[in-house]
């Protein structure tokens, strides 16, 4: 971690009482002159932070926009080893897939705090005013594709449970939707909060890079997507980079589980987690011509969705589901 994610983890980590600057220079090995330098740098990049003499250092408030700083320093997981980012980009998908093709390693992070080209599957748009959550992860699982297949899931699931540790009530959308639920064990839900995109380099028997994108609406001051949820809507005031943060370390633990376990263990939670689970469906190919119908049946270990459809079970890998009772 940074020098100066140390300094800004120690500040948030005070929740608004002073940190002593010669005891922060103390724990960091550095000299109060470098705590100070690094104290102005976060003042650059928006940190409101008061200096009090004989008291220390207050953090009064943090930029609304997402920060690569702000992300390393709340994130617990270590696998999450390089973070990198801006106020804005067009993608980070993009910018993280160029960082892997250039060898940068598992676990790196990128985060915007806006997006011009934010994209989904298909290049469908994804909307992302400033106030939401952006960011791509790299990861190198040792499997080949057909093993990573379920991986979608498995980052949806990640997501999933990274907000509701911040107070958030999520559904799953196979496969890669998070939606805002109405309550606990409740089925109702509100929006789409988040969406993940995986874009993948491989030889046929081993993945060489998978980049995940994830897209979080956190705010909805600049304005309502339509059918969006916000994870304001439950947990009003959370910064972007919180939310960020609950996030992956969400993805790292399921990514560990299914690295070492596979999907099996984390199909159950999946299937618990989804807001289609017996219901009657609809799934269409991405160009819109439908693909099957039937009554959801859980998922299998690859994955793929299960669909009773009256004459046999149906396994689908890919598509857009629309339930038949509700305009979901
Ligand atoms: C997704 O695609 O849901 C994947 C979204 C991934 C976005 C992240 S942000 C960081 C990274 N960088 C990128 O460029 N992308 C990733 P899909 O299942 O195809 O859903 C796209 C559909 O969701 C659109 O066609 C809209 O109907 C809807 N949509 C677009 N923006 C939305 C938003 N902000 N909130 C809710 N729904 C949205």
């Amino acid at each position: 971690m940074s020098r100066r994610s140390q300094v800004l983890r120690a500040l948030i980590g005070a929740e608004g009482a002073a940190v002593c600057g010669e005891d922060l220079a103390a724990e960091l090995g550095v000299t109060r002159v470098a705590v100070s330098k690094h104290m102005a740098t976060l003042r650059e990049l928006g940190y409101v932070i008061e200096a009090t003499p004989h008291t220390g250092y207050h953090l009064v408030s943090s930029p609304e926009l997402l920060l690569p700083d702000a992300v390393e320093a709340l994130v617990r997981d270590p696998l999450w080893v390089r973070f990198e980012g801006g106020p804005s980009t067009v993608s980070t998908n993009d910018d993280a897939k160029r960082l892997a093709r250039s060898g940068a390693p598992e676990g790196t992070v990128l985060v915007a705090g806006a997006q011009t080209g934010g994209r989904g599957r298909l290049g469908r748009e994804w909307v992302s005013p400033s106030g939401g959550a952006y960011l791509s992860i790299i990861l190198r699982p040792n499997m080949s594709p057909a093993q990573s297949s379920a991986l979608p899931l498995v980052v949806a699931l990640g997501v999933a449970r990274g907000l509701e540790s911040l107070g958030c009530h999520t559904l799953l959308k196979w496969p890669n939707d998070i939606w805002l639920g109405a309550g606990p064990g409740s089925t109702d839900a509100l929006g789409k909060l988040s969406g993940v995109l995986l874009e993948m380099q491989s030889e046929i028997d081993r993945v060489e890079w998978i980049v995940a994108g994830i897209g979080v609406n956190v705010s909805f001051a600049t304005g309502r997507t339509p059918g969006a949820a916000y994870v304001d809507d439950q947990v009003p005031g959370c910064a972007p980079a919180a939310v960020a943060a609950a996030v992956l370390d969400g993805i790292a633990e399921c990514f560990g589980q299914f690295v070492s376990d596979g999907f099996g263990t984390l199909a159950e939670e999946y299937v618990s987690r989804s807001m289609l689970e017996g219901r009657e469906v609809t799934v269409r190919e991405l160009d819109g011509t439908v693909r099957a119908s039937g009554r959801v049946q859980g998922v299998d270990a690859d994955g793929r969705l299960l669909l009773d459809g009256g004459s046999g079970m149906l396994a689908v890998s890919t598509g857009d589901v629309t339930l038949r009772d509700a305009g979901a």
